[in-house]
């Protein structure tokens, strides 16, 4: 009998259709076992799968697989986020319909899934454009409007005029469309938002709950709903001829955001953002007015998010008004200042230069005075200011604005107080401000509402009709699905709202003739709850039962890429809060661990790209080696999260190892014969300690397998079970077939390490584990729905280990030493052993490195 060769090509495709035959993983939903809900984020539908794809999803089937045979109930399935502008653009181009570009997509996509050898509970697939699953998010929309959580509003917002839709403040990078990059131009439009602001609290506070999150991932949404302690104060507005109003009313008022009142009495200039409402009336028909003007179409093309970053050139313009300071009566002028942003705290600032970079580098430009009245004790000013209450001094020669804590001077009755962040002096100031009605204690978050309305075809449409008798009607939900119009010429620039079939319909509340809302939902709100519906995902009366998300979720195990750290996560957040808060689920967070994985490259680094002509096809890859080399390769050749330099190279020797661990197996079951391993020539003593150390590797890399998989580090968890099979293979070169037949403790560690071998390997290779389990182990059922194996802590302890001796370096000599040796028993032996090297030398120093070596330095 001749061992049968390793051929992926044939065992692969045989064992994809014996497993969807017999539906093996199909989610048993067994309340007896506990529950594992593993994770990847769903694709979207762009054509054909690359190696990121293949990177995300094989981390997550091997999770999957592994603690099924762990044991656990686990829910693991896969879908599609496949709404967007791409299939619409596409449609455009090949005059044909979204629909049909996205569902030949899936197809595509999921035949390279299932090539891939991954197992997904297909019957729970998600897909976002079907109407059965969008229905639902016009569902939510309606209960997060009842709760006051949608607002219909008007107001500036970033319009991408090549995607020609609106975008959300998290779709903007540097000024630029997250899609298509291009410059983001300010409009003022009426937009749907949802209210996100009210849960900006609980977003933050709860990110100390996700402790299976990277450090960078909760520093980035931390950053994002950017949490500001501070004050709101009043200033008030002189009139045109400079006077303060004798009894100042409400409309005479503007109120400051500031996180250091404690530097009030530095305040030299008051700011106003380009938007501020009333702006243009206060230098209506006066010589102020162009100046301002220019300042404000000035600031039109450019993003709030370029704006308030530090390094951009700073204008303004004198307003040709004053405001009285509240603390000391003193009265400023008032400048329009573009980089102050009209949607954080008031869009109104009391200017500091001297504490802060930007009214410092504006002063400097527009040749403003900069008071010095904070100040480190080694300011040279310190000796002639430390002390002064009143103001002396209002020019610096600083290089910039003094921003850390110091010492207060030329402020009045606060002089010589601590200043800065959180320091006493504010809440001094703060305290008087308040008892006077002239401030309070406020916090600002940087987080926006969530904009969620979109002018474009190929999304989940808004279910909302604007009647003229009625107003804004929501649409019932017996209503629901509003559907799509199937019959619509995106090519002839036909839109929803050119629809007149889509568009014209009645008011639910008064019959009346109606328009139907034209604006479909961005595709965040999809991806934002799809996770809930793989729980109950043919739910015909709720989106899911509560009772099914409340048993699988949180997601034990969510993979996916880091660009998705703010917007995705952050939604599916707020989502999960507000259906919380709504009765339908009962925790808080959606997410318990997150794994980001890295970017795969090519070997030079370089992202793969279909420019640079550097792509990587995962099926050429398949076609070469088989999926079970392509998943083994890519989770070896990197942990997890790092980036991965393509190296066909590398894949090689992976198959390499998929074929060495295959007779491996076949020769411990006998099924070898011609090919065994065996070399003659070992010692019986040999032999057996080969095989000693075999079962007590085998019992070592079962247990560190399992301890790799608790930290995902399934680089080291392969490279465990590569030293196994060096183990194996080094029993089986020293002890001879007929040997091990004839003894029944041999046969027994024999079959006994072969069976170990396939099921670790199992979630790496799936299809080399089930045949080898079925053709060579001879077993029944599938190898996927086996125990983990077993093992014991105290046979992997070796009795005794080898230690390299080295002098100065260089490794002179190797002992054995009893595995629990002591230190200085070790060094004992391990000087003894080099003895003659030592010959007429000081010996300086000998440190033992545990399991590895005695190092002794000597002159
Ligand atoms: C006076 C002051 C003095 C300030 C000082 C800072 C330092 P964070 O920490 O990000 O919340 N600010 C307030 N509203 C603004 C707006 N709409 N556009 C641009 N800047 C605005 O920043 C709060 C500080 O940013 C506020 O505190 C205000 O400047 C400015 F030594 O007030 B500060
Ligand atoms: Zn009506």
């Amino acid at each position: 009998m001749t061992m049968k060769p390793y051929n992926p090509h044939e065992i692969e495709p045989r064992w994809q259709k014996e497993w969807d035959d017999a539906d093996l993983y199909k989610v048993t939903e067994d309340p007896s076992k506990s529950k594992k809900y593993v994770l990847e984020m769903f694709p979207y539908p762009s054509g054909d799968i690359h190696m990121g794809h293949v990177r995300n999803y094989t981390i997550g089937d091997v999770v999957a697989r592994y603690y099924k045979m762990r044991g656990f109930d686990v829910l693991h399935p896969m879908g599609w986020d496949a709404f967007g502008l791409p299939a619409e653009n596409a449609a455009i181009k090949c005059n044909s319909h979204p629909a049909k570009w996205t569902y030949a997509n899936i197809d595509t996509q999921k035949a390279s899934f299932k090539r891939m050898g991954f197992s997904y509970d297909w019957d729970r697939t998600v897909v976002a454009c079907d109407p059965e699953y969008y229905r639902w998010g016009q569902w939510i929309f309606l209960q997060f409007w009842k709760r006051g959580l949608v607002e219909r509003r008007n107001s500036p917002v970033n319009w991408c005029p090549n995607c020609a839709t609106v975008l959300a403040n998290e779709q903007v990078t540097e000024g630029e469309c997250w899609r298509c990059h291009g410059a983001v131009e300010k409009r003022d439009l009426t937009q749907w938002y949802f209210k996100i602001t009210d849960y900006a609290q609980e977003l933050l506070d709860d990110l100390d709950q996700l402790d299976g999150w990277p450090e960078r991932v909760k520093q980035m949404q931390a950053n994002w709903i950017g949490r500001s302690e501070g004050a709101e104060i009043d200033f008030v507005l002189c009139g045109p001829d400079g006077e303060a109003p004798a009894e100042p009313t409400a409309d005479d008022v503007i109120t400051v955001f500031t996180t250091r009142p404690d530097t009030l009495f530095g305040c030299s200039f008051f700011l106003l953002a380009p938007e501020y409402k009333g702006l243009m009336e206060l230098v209506e028909g006066t010589e102020y007015e162009a100046a301002v003007r220019e300042v404000v179409e000035g600031v039109a093309k450019v993003s709030a998010v370029e704006r308030a970053q530090g390094d951009r050139e700073k204008h303004g313009a004198f307003t040709g008004r004053y405001m009285v300071n509240p603390v000391n009566g003193e009265k400023v002028p008032v400048w329009v200042a573009d980089y102050i942003v009209s949607d954080y705290g008031t869009g109104a600032v009391m200017a500091v230069p001297c504490g802060d970079q930007r009214d410092f580098e504006f002063a400097r430009k527009y040749d403003l005075p900069i008071i010095p009245i904070i100040l480190g004790e080694d300011d040279p000013l310190y000796p002639q200011l430390n002390g002064v209450q009143e103001r002396r001094v209002t020019s610096v020669d600083w290089e910039a604005a003094y921003d850390a804590e110091g010492v207060l001077v030329q402020s009045g009755k606060y002089t010589g107080m601590v200043g800065g962040k959180h320091s006493p002096a504010v809440d001094a100031i703060i305290g008087d401000l308040a008892a006077e009605g002239k401030g309070k204690k406020t916090v600002q978050f940087r987080l926006r509402d969530w904009l969620i309305s979109r002018q474009r075809y190929w999304g989940n449409p808004i279910p909302a009709v604007h009647c003229p008798e009625c107003g804004l009607v929501p649409v019932p939900e017996e209503d629901l699905p509003v559907r799509l119009p199937e019959d619509i010429d995106l090519a002839a620039g036909e839109t929803l709202a050119t629809h007149e079939a889509f568009v014209n319909t009645t008011c639910p509340v008064c019959g009346g003739p109606a328009k139907r809302e034209t604006d479909t939902m961005d595709t965040f709100t999809c991806s934002s709850w799809y996770y809930l519906r793989y729980t109950d995902p043919h739910n015909e009366e709720l989106p899911f039962a509560p009772e099914k998300a409340n048993r699988w979720m949180p997601v034990d195990q969510y993979i996916g890429g880091i660009e998705h750290a703010i917007l995705h996560l952050l939604y599916s957040r707020f989502y999960t809060k507000v259906l919380r808060d709504l009765g339908l689920l009962e925790f808080d967070e959606p997410f318990s661990n997150l794994l980001c994985q890295g970017m795969v490259k090519d070997e030079h680094g370089e992202t793969m790209s279909k420019s640079k002509g550097n792509v990587i096809a995962p099926e050429d890859m398949i076609a070469e080696y088989g999926a079970d080399a392509v998943r083994a390769y890519i989770l070896f050749m990197a942990p997890p999260d790092k980036d991965l330099l393509w190296d066909e190279g590398g894949l090689a020797g992976i198959y390499k190892f998929m074929n060495r661990a295959w007779r491996i197996v076949n020769d411990l079951m006998g099924a070898a014969d011609e090919e065994t391993l065996y070399q003659p020539g070992a010692s019986e003593d040999e032999g057996i300690k080969a095989l000693e150390q075999l079962v007590r590797e085998r019992h070592r890399v079962v247990g560190k397998v399992v301890d790799d998989f608790d930290r995902n580090n399934f680089n080291t968890a392969l490279a465990a079970i590569m030293e196994l099979t060096n183990a194996a293979s080094d029993y089986l070169r020293k002890c001879s077939p007929e040997e091990r037949a004839g003894c029944e403790g041999s046969r027994a560690v024999d079959a006994e390490v072969a069976e170990v071998l396939v099921k670790l390997l199992a979630p790496f290779a799936p299809h080399w584990a089930e045949e080898l389990w079925h053709a060579v182990l001879g077993k029944d059922g599938s190898v996927h729905t086996q125990p983990w194996p077993e093992f014991d802590p105290e046979q992997a302890k070796a009795d005794e280990v080898e230690l390299a001796v080295q002098v100065n370096g260089k490794v002179k000599a190797k002992i054995m030493v009893a595995a629990d040796a002591a230190e200085d028993d070790i060094k004992a032996v391990g000087l003894a052993a080099v003895e003659a090297a030592l010959e007429g030398k000081d010996v300086k120093k000998v440190v033992v490195v545990p399991g590895r070596l005695v190092n002794i330095v000597a002159k």
